[in-house]
């Protein structure tokens, strides 16, 4: 069956990019990308764009039955830091997406979805160096115990009804393209604009705050990559861990310092600094290397030097 992709919630962050990574792997007219609004960008002027609300079940069944869909990619969804400022609304969000996406696949009306975790699923009490994929699980945000419910959910829809549902745990994600939107690792993105324009960063989180953080090229890399992987490699149904590298808001300043040594960076805590300090700072992704391939391209290193090439020649 030939592959039709619908993604919901396109115009953020990671869905700008895949949105645009798929339309080139499997062509423009094979993708569906939607979103809540619609913008004047990329994703909407490039290729089939649908306004679609991803808590209205009908609106999504409607656009699988009108374009043929079969994977649906799931990207929408409150971060942390949004989230701590409306908890409702965003387990009303992180879930019931979810729920309609697992049903209509339950229903045999799509065949693969993905749907994706992050690190928030992990909390104060788990092991917070080379965090396993197995461990103890009790995150203290509600964007943290949303993605833990929802593997719940994932590992459960595989287990009962089949469903081939495929996730990963993104760590902090850093791309030049789109901005992020409500998460705590924003910093990391942020940091680079305000080197180039300003010289200068405060951070909202402490200097010695280390975290898993990811190029977006590898994230990108990484859902197509466990979405294209033969059915029998995907042993994990909740979600698999991924790790590229971590660092703190002072090494990261110190890398952009080997490109301008003027940044300056100085640090004013705020209350993203306690859902830092619950997450873990390095991931074991060991099962994913080993079960369906992933390897990571960049490292803080190639990622900056990348980051500032692509800021200079598309922004700055
Ligand atoms: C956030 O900071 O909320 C996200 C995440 C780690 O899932 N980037």
């Amino acid at each position: 069956m030939k592959t039709k992709i619908l993604i919901i919630g396109a115009c953020g962050q990671i869905g700008t990019e895949l949105t645009a990574k798929l339309r080139e792997t499997f062509g423009v007219e094979n993708v569906v990308a939607s979103d809540i609004r619609k913008l004047n960008n990329d994703v909407v002027n490039n290729g089939i764009f649908e306004v679609v609300n991803a808590l209205d079940y009908n609106q999504i069944e409607h656009l699988v039955e009108e374009y043929e869909i079969t994977d649906v990619y799931l990207m929408a969804a409150l971060l942390s830091a949004t989230a701590e400022k409306n908890p409702a609304f965003a387990w009303d969000l992180n879930m019931n997406s979810l729920f309609h996406v697992l049903n209509l696949a339950k229903a045999g009306k799509i065949q693969k979805v993905f749907w994706p975790s992050s690190i928030a699923v992990f909390g104060p009490t788990t092991p917070k160096h080379h965090t396993p994929q197995y461990t103890i699980m009790e995150p203290t945000t509600v964007y943290g115990i949303s993605k833990q419910c929802g593997e719940r959910w994932c590992e459960y829809y595989h287990a009962q009804y089949g469903v081939d549902v495929r996730s990963i745990r993104y760590p902090g994600l850093i791309s030049w393209s789109t901005e992020p939107g409500g998460g705590t690792t924003d910093y990391a993105v942020d940091i680079y604009h305000k080197a180039m324009a300003e010289g200068q960063f405060t951070s909202f989180l402490s200097e010695n705050s280390e975290l898993p953080m990811m190029y977006m090229d590898d994230a990108i890399k990484a859902t197509i990559g466990i979405m294209q992987a033969p059915v029998d490699q995907i042993k994990i149904r909740s979600s698999y861990n991924l790790a590229a590298m971590s660092f703190t808001p002072k090494q990261i300043a110190e890398e952009i310092q080997k490109h301008y040594p003027d940044f300056v960076i100085d640090y004013e805590p705020d209350f993203r600094q306690k859902i830092a300090d619950s997450w873990p700072a390095s991931i074991d992704d060991s099962a994913a290397r080993k079960d369906w391939g992933w390897q990571n391209d960049f490292d803080i290193e190639s990622m900056t030097t990348e980051m500032f090439t692509q800021l200079k020649n598309n922004i700055y």
